[in-house]
């Protein structure tokens, strides 16, 4: 409960009145109870507020409609036409997934979800999303149980046919198969936003709507025709992903946006707030956050209801009730809800005394009538400075039966009985002969039907049909050359690859071919990665411009943000800044304008703490650069077992749209990004370049000549320098990434210095895309025994037999260990597996066995195990080289 002792802290001008005022509510209470005064203090504020006095918001309000009956628009549509349509589709939504599970039991489905959100979609397609004729037209995040009723509506629409809807769930045949989910990687033409991994669709829809205006403020496109809607369950509600980017949605004025939750009051196992009432708290969250805020809870047959409760016994039931018993009465039905909901009070009974139990189980939720929402939807889409929740409410499985309908399991119904399907029939008044019912067929009233002209015309009004993804074709340029010719000739002064990034991604945003398409990104972390001398360049992007002057502003290179700043400066969000990058990554197809996303964040803060978001970027089919920033174990000194990133770049390799590299030199950094983005926005491949860079400052050497070293940048593998030809001693061949090729470097000269080794070093810029490669080229013999086996890039490199090779690198042992099966002399991994701890780079690389002197000692055994040296000689090297060789490994230390 809201305390108020701070009012005695403001003074109080005249006492006398005010005692007055309080004098009038005591009498009331008095009187005539608190509810009275309840009412009378919620008019006092309404008149207040009409005079111009700017009080705090209620956070929640009765539990009725927010839109009065006498302020609904008209109903625009032909009402009775569309009931027919919505009943065609709730049946062919219901049948693809029954017929599915017949034909293959447990192959899944959902019915109950589509059967509460019918109404919801419907008239958002008959009435309000904008297509694409003409425009980028809505961009509408579907919920992703829902996906057979919007399958069965373009089954209506003569866009997906029969036979296809029986491949629902079943996509290996290739095309024609439909995916389970909006999955745009699957179904191209078709999807566009994935959502169903729960909360994703809703924080994806706010930043969509955030880079609609971003867009638009930068003059890279209009976007004023667009608004975004997301469709959220109730139950999803509880993601953070969902409701922790409310605030920014209000504070950017999004109202280009709207949200409809559907508050079917249920989840997969039970009730939303059982105890509790899921619309109320969702409207007191949402209205905090600065949120318009419409509740469509009843339908008209309740209208009359409550104009004929003078006593206010309606609203305080409905505000009494809690969902777990708003749930029971749809269950069981009439009798119960006379007895129960109006029961108590006599004047409630009488209320409802001309109603039969039959009418009473007829009383709809508000989000089942299509006049409410429609007004709810206008409402919303009329209203300025702030996006617009619709919380409403509806029942889960409605329309399906007693044995799906609100029921604890009807989230996971696939069935039903025969007798169930013939009443489904009869309540939808759809003309299926009844020998055909059994077999659940697919019901199509053909294409001349006035319920197909229908919908036809009305998306053909509303710019064409949806769901449906289109790729502009776009004149894609590339840098100029001045853009990284310069990290080809390499530089003395010591430089991480951070700052060479940092100078890079200058270069770039002056680029007069991709400049203005640049999206830098970054989770407050700029000033770390040496990259706020652009701020002042590029500025940071602020809807409303900078409304105050910054402390630094005598500085030359000061805080600037502005209304077309370049910059997206996202606060400490990374899955913020995630949803940022997915607009920005798929803006190519959603706008036609390929935006170029690079999202610069703490490597440690990526994969593990967004990867399910990272993944949803590849479904819906982005292209970017993630740049994983202060990477490396041991090279992020000092920061510890939270921050020191030792395996992302293992888990980028599990992502199939991701091509993850570990650049060594400067000029690597530059020939990946480049031909990244040719790849990306020339060859039109949808697929993200992950990047890890490091803040260790290193000479950066000049780019060696040759096709191998263009080549292998790409590949994942080059010889970087040959072995001394001008001295005598066995070969080893090291393989480095990363800042641990400084380690590897330094290696070479211990090895030629102090024990007559000679070492070949190679630059390991991909483990993970040499072994996708191999994989293919392996699978390919596996399936030709008897052709001449084929090679990949990695075996052309290293051929057969040859020098032993040490592998080195900031990462587990497990991400060089994917080429094992491939080499065939002595491999031997160093990594870091393990936690990480806090300490100096040098202490750390010597802990983890990953410095010069490990490396050497590596390639001694190496050389022994091929016969090159004697075991006595390795062990004489490991001792002379100071390393205890009974020292745990890391990862069993603390076990
Ligand atoms: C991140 C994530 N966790 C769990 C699930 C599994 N799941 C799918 S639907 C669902 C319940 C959804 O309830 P609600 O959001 O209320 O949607 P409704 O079907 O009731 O409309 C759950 C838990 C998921 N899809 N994603
Ligand atoms: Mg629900």
């Amino acid at each position: 409960m809201q305390t108020f002792d701070f009012l005695e802290q403001i003074p109080d001008a005249d006492p006398t009145e005010t005692a007055r005022l309080i004098g009038e509510i005591e009498r009331s209470i008095a009187a005539h109870g608190p509810e009275r005064a309840k009412l009378l203090l919620m008019r006092l504020l309404a008149r207040a507020r009409d005079l111009g006095v700017e009080l705090p918001t209620l956070a929640t309000t009765p539990y009725i409609n927010t839109i009065k009956t006498s302020d609904e628009p008209t109903f625009p549509g032909d009402e009775a036409m569309e009931t027919r349509i919505r009943h065609i589709v709730r049946w062919n939504a219901a049948a693809m997934v029954l017929r599915a599970n017949k034909t293959h039991p447990g192959i899944g489905g959902h019915l109950a979800t589509y059967a509460s959100a019918a109404s919801l979609y419907e008239v958002g397609f008959n009435h309000f999303f904008r297509g694409k004729q003409g425009g980028a037209g809505d961009q509408i995040f579907y919920q992703g149980h829902n996906a057979p009723g919007i399958y069965a509506r373009a089954y209506l629409e003569g866009r997906i046919n029969a036979p296809q809807l029986d491949r629902y769930r079943q996509e290996t045949a290739g095309h024609g198969g439909l995916p389970s989910y909006p999955h745009a990687r699957l179904l191209p033409d078709f999807w566009e936003f994935p959502t169903v991994s729960m909360g994703l669709g809703g924080i994806g829809s706010i930043y969509q709507a955030r880079y609609n205006r971003y867009l638009h403020n930068r003059s890279l496109t209009d976007t004023s025709g667009s608004r975004v809607w997301a469709f959220l369950g109730d139950g999803e509600m509880d993601e953070p992903e969902s409701a922790g980017a409310l605030t920014l949605a209000a504070r950017e004025g999004l109202d280009n946006l709207t949200w409809v939750v559907n508050c079917n009051l249920q989840r997969l196992d039970g009730p939303v707030r059982g105890n509790g009432k899921i619309i109320q708290e969702l409207e007191g969250l949402f209205r905090g956050a600065g949120w318009n805020v419409i509740k469509v809870i009843w339908s008209r047959e309740w209208d009359e209801l409550l104009a004929n409760d003078a006593g206010g016994h309606l609203v305080r039931k409905m505000d009494s009730t809690v969902d777990g018993e708003f749930q029971k009465y749809i269950v069981a039905g009439g009798a119960y809800i006379r007895e129960h909901f109006f029961g108590p009070e006599p004047e409630l009974g009488a209320l409802v005394k001309h109603l039969s139990d039959d009418d009473l189980a007829h009383l709809r939720r508000g989000g089942h009538d299509y006049r409410k929402i429609h007004a709810a939807y206008a409402s919303a889409v009329a209203h300025k400075g702030a996006p617009t929740v619709i919380l409403a409410k509806t029942v889960k499985g409605y329309s399906l039966g007693p044995s799906v309908e609100a029921t604890n399991v009807t989230h996971q119904a696939k069935k039903l009985s025969e007798a169930e399907l013939f009443a489904f029939r009869d309540r939808l008044g759809l003309p299926i002969p009844d020998e055909k019912i059994p077999e659940a067929p697919y019901y199509h009233p053909g294409p001349n039907s006035p319920e197909v002209k229908y919908i036809n015309e009305r998306r053909a009004a509303l710019g064409g049909p949806l769901p449906s993804r289109v790729v502009h074709p776009v004149n894609w340029s590339a840098p100029e050359a001045a853009v990284d010719a310069e990290f080809a000739a390499g530089s003395s002064v010591p430089v991480s690859t951070t700052m060479a990034f940092a100078k890079l991604l200058r270069n770039m945003l002056r680029d007069p071919n991709v400049g203005q398409q640049i999206v830098p990104i970054v989770p407050d972390e700029a000033r770390t990665f040496g990259m706020d001398p652009l701020f002042k360049q590029s500025g940071i992007y602020a809807p409303f411009g900078q409304r105050y002057e910054p402390v630094d502003s005598e500085l030359l290179l000061s805080y600037r943000e502005s209304q077309s700043g370049q910059f997206l400066e996202e606060g400490i969000t990374e899955a913020g800044s995630m949803a940022s990058f997915q607009a920005a990554s798929t803006a190519y197809a959603t706008h036609g304008v390929p935006t170029i996303p690079f999202y610069v964040f703490y490597s440690m803060f990526g994969f593990q703490r967004v990867g399910d978001q990272i993944w949803q970027v590849g479904d819906a089919r982005g292209r970017g650069f993630l740049i994983g920033a202060t990477a490396g174990r041991t090279t992020l000194a000092g920061e510890g077992l939270q921050h020191d990133d030792g395996h992302s770049q293992l888990i980028a390799h599990l992502h199939p749209h991701v091509a993850a590299y570990d650049p060594s030199f400067a000029y690597e950094m530059a020939a990946l990004i480049r031909r990244g983005m040719d790849r990306m926005h020339g060859g039109r491949e949808d697929i993200l370049y992950y990047l890890t860079i490091y803040n260790e400052n290193q000479a950066q050497p000049a780019r060696p000549e040759g096709a191998h070293v263009d080549e292998g940048i790409h590949r994942g593998l080059y010889r970087f320098a040959e072995a001394d030809a001008n001295s005598s001693g066995p070969i080893v061949r090291l393989f480095g990434s990363g800042a641990i090729m400084g380690e590897v470097l330094a290696a070479r000269d211990l090895l030629r210095e102090r024990f007559g080794v000679r070492a070949e070093i190679w630059s390991a810029t991909s483990y993970s895309e040499l072994r996708r490669e191999a994989l293919v080229v392996e699978r390919w013999n596996r399936r030709h025994p008897e052709s001449a086996p084929r090679t990949s890039w990695l075996q052309d490199q290293l051929g057969s037999g040859g020098a032993p090779i040490v592998a080195a690198s900031d990462w587990v042992t497990a991400l060089p260990d994917l080429l094992a099966p491939w080499i065939d002399v002595p491999y031997l991994v160093l990594g870091t597996d393990g936690f990480g701890l806090s300490d100096t780079r040098e202490a750390l690389r010597d802990f983890f066995s990953v410095d010069a002197k490990h490396i050497t000692a590596a390639a001694m055994v190496a050389l022994a195990r091929g016969g090159e040296r004697t075991p006595a000689e390795a062990a004489t090297a490991i001792k002379e080289l100071g390393i205890d060789p009974d020292r745990l490994p890391v990862f069993v230390l603390d076990r």
